[in-house]
């Protein structure tokens, strides 16, 4: 008797502190509204979001999360440093564009690796994202030049002394699945993360920070962590991309994992040339609502990477209520564009739930310009792939990754929407 009284009591509990806020479900009200504005003004047609609304949460974004671009004169010069136009056992176009970024007085070079299909009508779409390790790492082609920039020590890989050797080649190849995404007619155009902004925390010290900033000054409160230096290395990327005559420029996909997925969805919220943007296990100051505290919280993530984020954006630990936004208002910004986000069941640090209810929240934007939302806020099935109006979701059974499974979701989805 005394057990199943105890038994009830610890149910009612568990079911008081879910309903209290355990995090699983934000409602609706308690994220921060997406359609009306500083002043009050509800937003109710597409004109008035991207005149008022839009600009507003942009400026909210860069001031409190990512960070500004400080406002400096750049050069940015590309050079064209290798083709090869039968590479990949004939497969494929294989180009390197250097990009040099200079203020004057120093300079940093961005190596722009592009592989294309060959014998197919041009212009090509692509899928453009940043690798982790050097370009070397995606494909085992000895023919790829091997990053000369900082790159963190591996053991795995046999990175020693932060420098890439030929021993890293293709190491991440899993990841890039380039003779399929060639064979289904899609060019890939992948940047090593670490030619822009060398990743960790060197008091902003080294990378594209250099070329901004006189020696020994930090960035302001509101200006740019690591996250926006490489979202604004996608963009300067996309300036070239634009440019040749092999590649589709209306039809370049931004894609990225973890930290990188983070990285495209500032990329595509910020730089509207972007047609398609691409979340892989985004997580917390990605895809995730912060306002759950679920897996990674804002402190959680400031702790361990102070230079992701802007200074600013360490005012909200443990107080991600003050927000002015959250991760829903983000995916706002890219619509009506095309967006897809993934999620991975075994990666509960990213908030799987958290992904999904986030582009399920940013609907509302969508509706504006008559295009559908998700059904629901429940997850689909694993392994499902949801795709309904411009936004697309599925959760891969598995760990943390980016797998040939995510890819054909992500070319099945850029077969539709590019057509
Ligand atoms: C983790 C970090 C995540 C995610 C991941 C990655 O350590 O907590 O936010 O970005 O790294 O980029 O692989």
């Amino acid at each position: 008797m005394h057990r199943i009284i105890i038994s009830k009591l610890i149910l009612i509990f568990i079911g008081l502190f879910c309903l209290s806020g355990c995090g699983q479900n934000i409602p609706n009200d308690a994220l921060p509204e997406l359609l009306v504005s500083n002043d009050g003004i509800v937003i109710s047609n597409f004109e008035d979001w991207e005149n008022i609304r839009r600009p507003e949460i942009l400026e909210l974004f860069e001031k409190n999360v990512y960070g500004e671009i400080p406002n400096k004169e750049i050069d940015i010069n590309y050079k064209l440093l290798k083709i090869d136009n039968d590479a990949l056992d004939g497969k494929a176009i294989q180009k390197e564009i250097i990009a040099t970024f200079s203020n004057g007085k120093e300079s940093l070079e961005m190596n722009m690796l592009i592989f294309l299909p060959k014998n197919v009508k041009k212009p090509v779409p692509v899928f453009m994202g940043m690798n982790f390790y050097g370009n070397q790492t995606i494909h085992p082609d000895p023919n790829i030049t091997i990053t000369p920039s900082y790159v963190k020590n591996n053991e795995d890989f046999l990175i020693t002394n932060n420098k890439a050797t030929e021993l890293s080649r293709g190491v991440r190849s899993h990841r890039w699945p380039i003779e399929r995404i060639l064979e289904r007619g899609y060019g890939i155009v992948s940047i090593y993360y670490g030619d822009i902004d060398p990743d960790f925390d060197d008091d902003f010290q080294n990378g594209i920070h250099k070329l901004f900033y006189e020696d020994g000054e930090q960035p302001k409160p509101n200006e740019w962590g690591s996250i926006a230096t490489w979202a604004y290395g996608l963009s300067k990327a996309m300036d070239y991309l634009v440019t040749d005559k092999d590649i589709d420029k209306n039809k370049v996909a931004v894609i990225g994992h973890s930290r990188l997925g983070k990285t495209a969805l500032w990329a595509g919220a910020m730089d509207k040339r972007f047609a398609i943007t691409i979340s892989n296990d985004s997580g917390c100051g990605g895809a995730a609502l912060s306002r759950r505290r679920q897996g990674e919280t804002v402190k959680k993530i400031n702790t361990s990477f102070p230079h992701w984020f802007c200074k600013n954006f360490h005012l909200y630990n443990d107080k991600e209520e003050d927000l002015p936004v959250d991760q829903h208002m983000l995916i706002g910004l890219i619509a009506p564009r095309p967006v897809y986000v993934a999620s991975a069941s075994e990666d509960q640090w990213a908030d799987p739930e958290g992904e999904y209810l986030s582009l399920y929240h940013s609907g509302s934007v969508y509706n504006l310009y008559g295009l559908e939302n998700l059904r629901s806020d429940t997850m689909p099935e694993v392994n499902q792939s949801q795709t309904i109006g411009n936004m697309g979701y599925h959760i891969r059974s598995g760990k943390h990754d980016l797998t040939l499974f995510d890819w054909e979701k992500y070319m099945d989805f850029a077969d539709v929407q590019f057509n």
